[in-house]
């Protein structure tokens, strides 16, 4: 299964910066496509495609970190060309998050597919986006998110798929396979 780690932002304290996200990513029309609002997250780590009996494994690691909480401004949006995303960015990533992010790259268990990027964490907004349209975005509204928890998420290797859950535009959803508490 292709797994990534990530901050799912859906904590109950997160609902209204949340939906702000949201309507903001929506409001970009004619810039790329928009991801499905139930995709939107903070990867941590892209672990790639690794085999199920991996899995119990990489979870029982995983639950025995003892992490610490945090929250995050997400206050800049940027366009990379390379993927082709916009996304919005952090101005200041704490660092409990970059240590966060760190220890799950690196798990003995499975390290994270290397990435010749250092890590910049973002949540990705809009997919697909061509060099000149992304010019003049109008600055999102900063956005904090209280950060409890975070995920091992699965995402589907081919769009064919049809065991993937899908959204009513039929957009392939990422399913979250296990959810991890910070302290
Ligand atoms: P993103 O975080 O920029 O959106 C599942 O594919 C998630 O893992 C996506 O959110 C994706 O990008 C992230 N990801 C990071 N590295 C990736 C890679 N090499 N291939 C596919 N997805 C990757």
């Amino acid at each position: 299964m292709r797994l990534f780690f990530a901050l799912g932002l859906e904590e109950g304290i997160n609902q209204t910066a949340r939906a702000q996200l949201v309507a903001y990513k929506n409001r970009l029309s004619g810039v790329g496509h928009a991801v499905p609002d139930q995709n939107l997250h903070l990867t941590l780590a892209f672990l790639g495609d690794v085999p199920d009996a991996y899995i119990p494994r990489l979870q029982a690691t995983v639950q025995d970190l003892q992490l610490p909480a945090f929250s995050i401004t997400a206050s800049t949006v940027e366009v990379w060309a390379q993927p082709r995303i916009v996304c919005a960015t952090l101005a200041s990533p704490p660092q409990a998050l970059l240590a966060l992010a760190h220890h799950l790259q690196t798990l003995p268990v499975w390290p994270a597919k290397a990435d010749s990027h250092a890590f910049t964490p973002h949540i990705t907004l809009r997919r697909g986006v061509k060099d000149d349209d992304a010019l003049d975005l109008p600055t999102p509204p900063a956005q904090t998110f209280a950060c409890q928890r975070f995920g091992l998420y699965a995402s589907p290797s081919s769009s064919s798929d049809e065991s993937i859950p899908r959204d009513n535009e039929g957009r392939a959803l990422y399913q979250c396979l296990h959810q991890f508490s910070l302290c």
